[in-house]
């Protein structure tokens, strides 16, 4: 399950318990905590390294994400995850966002290695309508789309008008799991548009009764924010009993991952990252750094529950993956699985990173008297928590200590921690195991090993390729294509379009 730009902050078993997620903590609470995973800045790179095992510089999709009608995708001589499953024997599953490229047929996930397709092809669809306006701000001079976007496969899925995304998504999971041929292995990857914002001109929306519950929570979009976040909780449970149901849990693995950090400036989403730094789409700890958990039935001996501080990226998902399918890691040829821009505790940051460079504090966090344990959590019930008690595997006091031991321990700022560090000026160092919220910039103190660092980073920019970032393709305008988005260099697509140039 790759839930869409949640914040470290906006899952409560991280230890800001504004918004409960007592399916997402039940989880985590029963499974390894990745405490120091981390993920690529923005959506479309963390996709295509999850599915390749590659670093988005080896993908050309380092610099961006696909916009709407941009002829670019994840490279065709890649081998995806999913097709590499297939080989394996696997049924493969996808719901929701692709967001990898979609102007020609070959870009899309059924013809990618997935069976079956649900979603959507762009970065985010309206959360009731499913339709995506495209109007990226900060892009001058580009043509703004709109159309709908949500497919079964590569047809347009007609009369689903009016669901809520993520309650469709859920019962489509469903839908997959009760009909799975259990004789076979399956392999579902479930991208939620959630907690992602919707079209800008109705930035977030849930069912009024969910908002409902969340009425101490002040501020409007916060709380309606927070209702989004709930939704995609309760999917995380029923998934997870609908696997119980259906006898699938004994050996599953469960993954509950983001993609990137939250969307915290103000103008745009209502994610929190706090108290890391920065927002999604900056290299700030905020960005990158993220919930992540696994879970795995009784039948996989990965040891009990813990907080695991591995490091972790998002492209080491392919070979562990892959290895625990029983494929041979070997066949997996050059990938940059298991390495990482840190070295060892220390973390560089360079470079220009727009002007989100500060820490966001979760509106209304004065105005909530945040709870000591968990218990506050799980007072509205959680299904995972039911599952896992009938299965024999819940455990109080292990979920106890868990909540006391997870909140992140920021250092106390020195005295100019807000413009110590300029890394559009010169490169930042921090140690991020003793100063996980980046406020002592050390780079002065450690040159030799800033000078060493930048030279692995050199190497890495060395061996990128081209960011295929391209213009927006006028041929591509749904305006041209019966209000849809579709692969529209197929020749099927082509036609005389008065909006084209
Ligand atoms: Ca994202």
């Amino acid at each position: 399950m790759y839930a869409d730009d949640l914040g470290y902050n906006d899952v409560s078993y991280n230890g800001y318990q504004q918004i409960p997620t007592p399916n997402i903590d039940a989880l985590a609470s029963h499974g390894k905590i990745l405490r120091n995973y981390y993920g690529e800045w923005l959506c479309t790179p963390s996709r295509g390294s999850l599915f390749t095992g590659k670093y988005a510089s080896r993908l050309g999709l380092q610099h961006f994400i696909i916009k709407g009608g941009e002829d670019s995708a994840l490279p065709i001589n890649e081998t995806t995850l999913a097709e590499r499953l297939k080989e394996l024997g696997y049924d493969t599953h996808m719901i929701g966002k692709w967001h990898l490229g979609y102007s020609r047929n070959e870009y899309l996930p059924t013809n990618r290695g997935f069976d079956t397709f649900f979603g959507y092809l762009n970065g985010l669809i309206g959360y009731y309508d499913h339709t995506y306006y495209a109007n990226l701000l900060d892009i001058p001079n580009q043509p703004v789309y709109f159309g709908r976007d949500l497919f079964n496969g590569s047809t347009l899925a007609e009369g689903r008008e009016g669901e809520y995304a993520t309650d469709m998504f859920t019962e489509s999971a469903e839908d997959i799991i009760m009909n799975h041929d259990t004789s076979k292995p399956f392999f579902m990857y479930m991208a939620h548009l959630a907690v992602h914002t919707g079209n800008s001109f109705k930035k977030m929306e849930a069912p009024p009764e969910v908002i409902e519950k969340f009425k101490y929570i002040k501020d409007i979009n916060r709380r309606i924010h927070a209702a989004v976040v709930s939704v995609l909780d309760d999917s995380v449970g029923i998934v997870f009993n609908t696997l119980y149901k259906k006898g699938m849990l004994d050996c599953s693995i469960v993954l509950f991952i983001s993609d990137n950090g939250g969307e915290v400036d103000p103008r745009l989403g209502f994610g929190s990252n706090y108290p890391l730094r920065g927002n999604k789409m900056t290299f700030w700890e905020g960005a990158v750094h993220l919930p992540a958990l696994i879970w795995t039935g009784p039948q996989i001996n990965l040891g009990g529950s813990r907080i695991s501080k591995q490091l972790m990226h998002v492209c080491d998902w392919l070979p562990t993956l892959y290895g625990a399918a029983g494929g041979n890691v070997e066949d997996l040829g050059p990938i940059d699985g298991t390495s990482s821009f840190r070295l060892g505790d220390m973390k560089i940051v360079s470079g220009l990173l727009g002007d989100a460079n500060y820490w966001f504090e979760p509106r209304e966090i004065d105005s909530f008297n945040r709870p000591s344990s968990y218990e506050w959590v799980f007072k509205n019930g959680s299904i995972v928590k039911d599952v896992l008690v009938e299965m024999g595997m819940w455990d109080e006091e292990n979920t106890n200590e868990i909540y006391q031991a997870l909140p992140i321990q920021c250092i106390k700022p020195p005295p100019d921690y807000a413009y110590n560090c300029q890394p559009e000026i010169k490169p930042c160092l921090f140690n991020i195991t003793a100063d996980p919220c980046e406020y002592s910039d050390l780079a002065d103190a450690y040159p030799e090993l800033v000078n060493e660092m930048m030279d692995i980073i050199d190497m890495y920019q060395d061996e990128s390729m081209p960011p295929q970032s391209k213009l927006i393709d006028p041929r591509a305008d749904p305006m041209c294509h019966n209000f849809q988005y579709v692969p529209w260099l197929e020749p099927e697509y082509y036609n005389e379009c008065s909006y084209a140039e």
